[in-house]
């Protein structure tokens, strides 16, 4: 990393590898990220609970970073709530540094927001913070650290929040869904360090849901069939072009708002900013195995990994099979 004599020493510690001694979890190689947490129901509250800690996160096998997860996972458990709802998110901090949520989009009391010296004191190690409000919006959201967010979120302290509209007449109809979240990370001589689009701080893997290529997953539909893909832009980096391959998708919603059907339109690639957020309709029109990735070529490779016939490029770590078409397959 480049730094100066102005370099403030809580940037450089923001900056550096994380404590592999500060692992409190290691996360069975083939563990997944973004599982759905369920609430508990109290007096009409549904509650969750999330706990940040440092843990050993499998992003391929043999090749593991130290993170920042919540509840042993990256990404962190998805949230699925209905417009209407009453939640509560109790947040407990067991990270070696303070830390707040974010949740990204949404209308609510300013305390409930989530940035660190502007809206609340961080939750200091070991301190809990209720986040209390009602969801008044319904789609595709998420939601973030607020505190040392380059170190953080980077890290891995992110999770989708996915809201299902009250009216089910205002759902943007679809076969099936995945939901994409993007994450860069930085791994040199067995540390891991927070990725930062600076000088010494670019990203050399690459995940999709917590998993890089060949270890990201199959959607399997049939011809004719629309998935509704939800790009969360968890990253904090670079911006993603996302592409996928065997037909373009209609964009139906940016940021958690539907588009009305004349705003809608066809592409086959979205840049993917960070904190953006698309949800994309694709229909398999051919059978065959049709590739969702990156269309920044380096951002397909797991550190220009060494297969034993050279150094290449072509490892596609951002590349998945999106779907495995047959004839009166699946
Ligand atoms: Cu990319």
């Amino acid at each position: 990393m480049i730094m100066d004599f102005d370099t403030p020493g809580a940037s450089m510690r923001d900056m550096a590898a994380v404590d592999p001694r500060l692992t409190v979890f290691e996360a069975k190689p083939d563990a997944p990220g973004a599982q759905v947490l369920e609430a508990r129901l109290e007096n009409g509250v549904k509650v969750f609970d999330l706990e940040a800690s440092v843990i050993r996160w499998s992003i391929l096998p043999g090749e593991t970073v130290e993170a920042y997860a919540y509840n042993g996972q990256v990404p962190g458990p998805t949230l699925r709530v209905t417009e209407g709802d009453r939640v509560r998110i109790n947040v407990t901090n067991r990270l070696p540094e303070s830390t707040t949520v974010h949740w990204h989009g949404l209308i609510l009391p300013n305390d409930m927001d989530g940035p660190a010296e502007i809206t609340q004191a961080p939750i200091e190690p070991g301190g809990t913070y209720a986040y209390e409000y009602t969801v008044g919006q319904h789609g595709t959201y998420f939601y973030h650290t607020h505190d040392h967010v380059d170190r953080q979120q980077s890290l891995g302290l992110y999770g989708a929040l996915i809201i299902d509209p009250k009216d089910p007449a205002n759902e943007i109809p679809a076969d099936l869904e995945y939901t994409v979240q993007l994450q860069e990370w930085l791994k040199r001589e067995r540390l891991t360090y927070p990725s930062m689009p600076m000088e010494g701080g670019f990203p050399n893997f690459f995940t999709i849901n917590g998993k890089a290529y060949p270890s990201t997953e199959t959607i399997r539909m049939k011809l004719g069939q629309t998935l509704k893909v939800r790009f969360v832009c968890s990253h904090t980096t670079a911006i993603h072009p996302m592409h996928i391959h065997g037909g373009p998708f209609q964009v139906a919603a940016v940021d958690g708002e539907t588009l009305a059907e004349s705003a809608r339109y066809l592409a086959d690639t979205v840049n993917v900013g960070p904190g953006q957020r698309f949800d994309v309709l694709w229909q398999a029109q051919r059978p065959g195995k049709w590739l969702l990735h990156c269309h920044i070529p380096h951002h397909t490779t797991n550190n220009k990994r060494r297969d034993g016939r050279g150094w290449r490029a072509d490892a596609g770590n951002r590349g998945r099979v999106l779907s495995d078409l047959g004839a009166g397959n699946g």
